[in-house]
């Protein structure tokens, strides 16, 4: 019997995209399924990013159609999904530079930091990176030590940062320091005197990314490098919500992907009595699991998109999902290492790699404990963080 039905669109959702929403879908795809699924287990094998890509991705025509406010939610949406298909160092590159670069500079940049920035950025012709967190401060970026203190003409600032992707290879940073107790964000040119960026080496996750540790050595800066709408610590965690968005689709891609290579290894794979494995209880009870799951987080992030381009989207939604959907990425990607058998543990299938990569997605902006508890103070009141 020929099925009439897949994993990845179970419920026909392909359907509610408009014609322009699945072009932006089927266009990164292309780029993907060209450029990157071919090469993405040799950049996780030698931990290398691959830069030479930049100028492709710029071709997408994603950022600059976000620094001009031309793109709609499900759109951007899609696209992260398609990128985070083939490789959550692509996502996270294009979640750092959208969401925590060129958002902050939209929302709280002066209107000539938007002029020397928005376009390089949004064609990707200068990178940004985001330093908020510190080796001692992850989950709680208000006990921060990074400081900045005022020095005739601007700022002098001091401290280190890390896990900041794209660090390495940026032109431009966007750091949060303690200006008389308060967090503040500053555009920082990083190649002014003092400002020392670092790649972190030994990872077995995200391997092909950019992280870095940034140290800042009393590093000065004109008073016009700070963000002036960017004054609290609120103002920080508002760019992460826009990185947690991206994430929520991202990984519905990474989880889909999994699902559809170990599917048809399992369909080509006989064991036992001649029968493909897919052909087996145990095994077709493990897929109807994850098509039920990868089913729920689409929903998930179809609603949260909507909810976005409504102008009616809570921090707190944005967290319950990116908790979701990033503990059922990772557990799917896990049932599908498992299903490969010994194949699992092999760069020649993407499964793995992607099982390692989701460890770094489920951890950063925003670990699981923490979205928990944003959700647990929406729904009683009560903060529990302390
Ligand atoms: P709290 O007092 O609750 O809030 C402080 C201010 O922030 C506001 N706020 C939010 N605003 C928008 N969206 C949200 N989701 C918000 N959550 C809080 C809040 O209204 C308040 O504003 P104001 O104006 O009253 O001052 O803050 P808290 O210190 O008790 O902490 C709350 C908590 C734990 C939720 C927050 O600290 C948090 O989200 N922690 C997790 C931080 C995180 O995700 N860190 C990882 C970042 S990823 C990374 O470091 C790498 S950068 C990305 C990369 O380069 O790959």
């Amino acid at each position: 019997m020929e099925p009439s039905l897949s994993a990845g669109d179970f419920y026909l959702l392909e359907d509610e995209w408009t014609a322009e929403q699945r072009g932006v879908a089927e266009r990164v795809r292309a780029f993907i399924d060209a450029e990157v699924m071919p090469y993405a287990g040799e950049w996780h094998e030698r931990a290398v990013f691959p830069r030479e890509l930049i100028p492709r991705i710029a071709g997408l025509d994603l950022l600059d159609r976000l620094a001009h406010n031309a793109i709609d939610p499900i759109s951007y949406g899609l696209a992260m999904r398609e990128l985070e298909r083939g490789s959550s160092a692509l996502r996270s590159l294009m979640s750092v530079q959208g969401g925590l670069v060129i958002f902050p500079i939209m929302a709280f940049g002066s209107d000539e930091q938007k002029a020397r920035w928005l376009g390089p950025l949004g064609r990707l012709d200068a990178i940004g990176c985001f330093a908020l967190t510190e080796p001692a401060f992850g989950s709680n970026p208000a006990g921060m030590t990074t400081r900045a203190e005022r020095v005739p003409g601007g700022f002098r600032i001091h401290g280190h940062k890390r896990w900041a992707t794209n660090g390495t290879i940026a032109q431009v940073a966007v750091v949060w320091a303690k200006w008389d107790g308060k967090v503040c964000g500053f555009l920082i040119e990083t190649d002014r005197r003092g400002f020392q960026p670092r790649p972190i080496h030994n990872k077995w996750s995200f391997r092909a990314s950019e992280s870095s540790e940034l140290i800042l050595e009393n590093v000065e800066v004109p008073e016009s490098a700070l963000l002036p709408g960017a004054q609290s610590l609120g103002a920080a965690i508002a760019c992460l919500n826009q990185a947690r968005y991206s994430i929520v689709w991202g990984v519905v891609g990474a989880a889909a992907a999994c699902i559809e290579e170990t599917l048809a290894y399992l369909k080509a794979r006989p064991q036992f009595d001649g029968k493909p494995l897919a052909g087996h209880q145990l095994i077709q009870h493990r897929f109807a699991w994850m098509t039920a799951e990868l089913t729920g987080m689409q929903l998930l992030a179809k609603r949260l998109g909507d909810l976005k381009a409504a102008g009616r989207l809570k921090a707190a939604q944005v967290s319950l999902a990116k908790m979701n959907n990033c503990r059922k990425a990772i557990e799917i990607a896990r049932a599908c290492r498992e299903l490969l058998g010994a194949n699992g543990i092999v760069n020649d299938y993407h499964v793995g790699r992607r099982m390692l990569d989701l460890e770094t997605v489920i951890t950063y902006e925003g670990t699981e404990h923490i979205h928990a508890l944003v959700v647990g103070q929406e729904l009683t009141g009560l903060k529990a963080f302390s």
